[in-house]
Order: structure tokens, then C-alpha cells, then sequence
């Protein structure tokens, strides 16, 4: 036979599987299964172009394939959600075709495949989201590894040294997107008693997991729930109404709320647009441990109190929303999404994924400020290994 299939990423309830084709007629089977959403066949499709369709047994599941031929050999790597039904559909519909499935093993790996290659192949088995698992994909298939050798390439016919510092900048930036593509981001949920905290996590959320009650003071411990916003990873935590009180359970409560904000990658403080602005309102905006965060100006389905601009003249980015009715939703989920990840790499991009690489990165920065240029390669050489 010549065509196998074999899905990569392990078995159970992943948010992502990837399902991978070679050999000769690898393009053709693929084809016959793959129904685009817009253009034309596979085969024709640039190699490392995302092509969006449906594939499977029936109605199938929503799938991006995408062409990575290798060495002149054809692959075709189909990703589709998790669930075991929806990667089996895939997988029945490829041996429908004339695919031969067999067990995934290193050797699926391209040729030339090194340490991070290998790495990412693990880590890609663990992606949460697409987003995490399309840059992961891109590691499998070689992009860091190419990047370092381009990098590397002896001066003359390679880079000059300030463009090797500038390429070594770069990929260092990616990695600190890189370096949380499994573990996620922390997005924290602030503010003083009553404004709709919970409700608002209840609907980034998309169920009701947290309490939700017209008493000030209900959620008093950290409530979290991991989920995908804009594609990529994030762990949300509800947190105690932040006010002055006596009571030493909910003092405990408003202790980690604080602490939480602190360490969070982004705080979203919530005030209620429905009343004027309290004095732990302006507490909370004034507070110096949330650097980096968004004002939250929620219950907009009932009449304001207060304008936007009120929190704007402090030079603070405010978004109106109501956590009841849905309204500014989607807008808030795009913000989050771009104060987390501002700049997104591109697709196929090499972008260092494990904290390792960072470090290895680093050492090879200072060798190259230091003017030593053989220590600069033998730092980098160390990553892509053998
Ligand atoms: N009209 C309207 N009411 C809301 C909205 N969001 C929350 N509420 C109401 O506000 C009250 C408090 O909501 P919660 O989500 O429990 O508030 P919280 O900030 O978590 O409160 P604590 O946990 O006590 O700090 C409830 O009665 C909610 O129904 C909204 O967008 N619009
Ligand atoms: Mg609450």
C-alpha cells in the first residue's frame, strides 16, 4: 500500500488531533476526503498553506489540512477536533480511501529531524487549543530548526552580526509566547462586591460555574476554569469582592484576591456601570499591582451612572459590556486576546517552545556581544542537536 495514515497526537479527549498521510498518493487520498470550505483541491494547494474544510465519515468534522510535502515525498496532515469520534471519522473516511493506518512512531518525524523537532512532537500530544497546536505543529515540521540555521549560516554568504542579534531578538520575543503554549495565561477577574464578577466568568466561562447572587460578598475562594480565548490557552479565576470588612473568612477571600492580581498575566477589573463609581472602585483603579489590565465597565444593559470617559482620563482602557445579556462580549474576548498575545507569530514561524530554548538563546546572545563567534555557534548548535 502506498499510502499510510496515522494520527500523531494521543489517544483520549484532546482539544486538538492531528491526523497525518504519506506516501506516494498521499495527496490524492487526502483529497478525496477533504471538502474545502472555499477553493479548490488539495493538490493544488501551496505546501504549508492552512486550508479550511470538513472531513470524515458522514458530515465529518471540521478539519485545516494543510500540505507538507517532504523530500519530494507527499504528507498531508489533517487536524480535527479531539473527541475520539470526530479523529476516528477522519481516520475511517482516509482508510475508505485506500490509507493504510498504522501506529504513530519518531520515524513520522521529517527528515532531518533533530532534538527540537522531537520536542515539539511531545508537547504537541499535550496542545490545549488550536492556536498552541498549529505553532507546535510548525516546531514538528522543522521552522526553529530552520530559522537556527539560517542564523548560522557563516558571514559572507550568511548574516552580519547586528542582523544575527536582531534574528536572535526575535525568536527570543516569540518564545515568550512560545513558552506558555501548553501552560496558558493567567487572566484574573477583579473587582469590589457585587459588580458581576461571576457572572462574567459565568460567560467567558460559557456555564455556570461560579456562584451568582445579589448579596455582596459570595465568592470568597479562587474559583478557576481553563478555557480558550482567541485560540489560545487560559486558566480564568474568580475572585473574593475586594472591600474593607470584618469578617475574617471573607478578609482570607480578599487576601488571595489580591495576591492573585498580583501574579496575574492580565487582571480584568470589573466596575458596575448601573451605580457611581464607589470608593473601593477607585481604590482598585488607582491600585499599583495590576499592571497590566482591563477595566470592565459591566451591566450596560441597564442605564449608566457614569460615563466611559471617567475611567478613560486615567489612561485607562475601559470596555463596556453586560455579563447578563452577552452584549460587548466578543469585543472584550478580542481585547483579552490581544493584550495577552499582542503579537502573534506568524504561521510557520520558528518560535522557541520550552524554557530550555530561552536559556540557550541567551548564552548565545552574550557570546555574540562578547565578540566570541565560536562560542556563539557552539550555543546554538546545542539546540537543534542530532
Ligand atoms: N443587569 C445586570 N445585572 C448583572 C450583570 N452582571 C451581574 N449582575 C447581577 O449583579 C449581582 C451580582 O453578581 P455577581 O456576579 O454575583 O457579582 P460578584 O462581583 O461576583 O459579587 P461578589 O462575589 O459578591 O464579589 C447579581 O444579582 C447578578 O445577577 C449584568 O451584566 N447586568
Ligand atoms: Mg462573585
Amino acid at each position: 500500500m502506498e499510502v499510510q495514515v496515522a494520527v500523531l497526537t494521543g489517544s483520549g479527549r484532546g482539544a486538538v488531533a492531528v491526523v497525518r498521510v504519506w506516501g506516494r498518493d498521499a495527496g490524492t487520498v487526502a483529497d478525496a476526503v477533504f471538502r474545502p470550505v472555499r477553493g479548490g483541491s488539495l493538490l493544488e494547494s501551496p505546501v504549508g498553506r492552512l486550508r479550511l474544510g470538513r472531513a470524515g465519515v458522514g458530515r465529518g468534522d471540521e478539519v485545516v489540512a494543510v500540505r507538507l510535502d517532504e523530500g519530494g515525498e507527499p504528507v498531508v496532515e489533517l487536524q480535527c477536533h479531539g473527541g475520539v469520534a470526530a479523529v476516528e471519522s477522519v481516520v475511517q473516511a482516509l482508510v475508505e480511501a485506500g490509507a493504510r493506518r498504522v501506529e504513530p512512531a519518531v520515524d513520522l518525524l521529517p527528515r532531518g529531524a533533530g532534538r527540537i523537532e522531537a520536542e515539539a512532537m511531545a508537547d504537541l500530544v499535550r496542545a490545549p487549543t488550536v492556536c498552541s497546536a498549529e505553532i507546535l505543529l510548525d516546531q514538528a515540521n522543522g521552522a526553529l530548526r530552520r530559522e537556527l540555521e539560517e542564523i548560522l549560516r557563516p558571514p559572507g554568504g550568511g548574516l552580519e552580526v547586528w542582523d544575527r542579534r536582531a534574528a536572535l531578538a526575535t525568536l527570543a520575543a516569540r518564545g515568550a509566547v512560545g513558552t506558555r503554549l501548553l501552560s496558558g495565561w493567567k487572566v484574573v477577574i477583579a473587582g469590589r462586591p457585587n459588580v458581576g464578577k461571576s457572572r462574567l466568568f459565568n460567560a467567558l466561562a460559557g456555564f455556570d460555574r461560579s456562584i451568582v447572587h445579589p448579596t455582596p460578598g459570595v465568592t470568597r475562594d479562587v474559583v478557576a476554569f481553563r478555557t480558550a480565548i482567541s485560540g489560545w490557552p487560559v486558566e480564568l479565576r474568580d475572585t473574593a469582592g475586594q472591600r474593607e470588612t470584618d469578617d475574617p473568612i471573607e478578609g482570607q477571600g480578599i487576601d488571595r484576591a489580591r495576591r492573585e492580581s498580583g501574579t496575574a498575566d492580565l487582571v480584568l477589573l470589573v466596575l458596575d456601570r448601573s451605580e457611581p463609581l464607589a470608593p473601593a472602585d477607585r481604590r482598585l483603579l488607582a491600585a499599583p499591582t495590576m499592571s497590566r489590565r482591563l477595566v470592565v465597565a459591566n451591566k450596560c444593559d441597564v442605564p449608566a451612572a457614569w460615563p466611559l470617559r471617567e475611567v478613560e482620563e486615567t489612561g485607562l482602557c475601559v470596555l463596556a459590556v453586560s455579563a447578563e445579556t452577552g452584549e460587548g462580549l466578543v469585543p472584550l474576548i478580542a481585547a483579552i486576546g490581544d493584550r495577552l498575545v499582542p503579537d502573534p507569530p506568524a504561521p510557520g514561524a520558528g518560535v522557541p517552545f520550552r524554557p530550555e530554548h530561552l536559556e540557550i538563546l541567551a548564552r548565545a546572545r552574550e557570546k555574540l556581544e562578547a565578540g566570541d563567534g565560536g562560542g556563539f555557534e557552539r550555543s546554538l548548535t546545542e539546540l537543534p542537536g542530532e
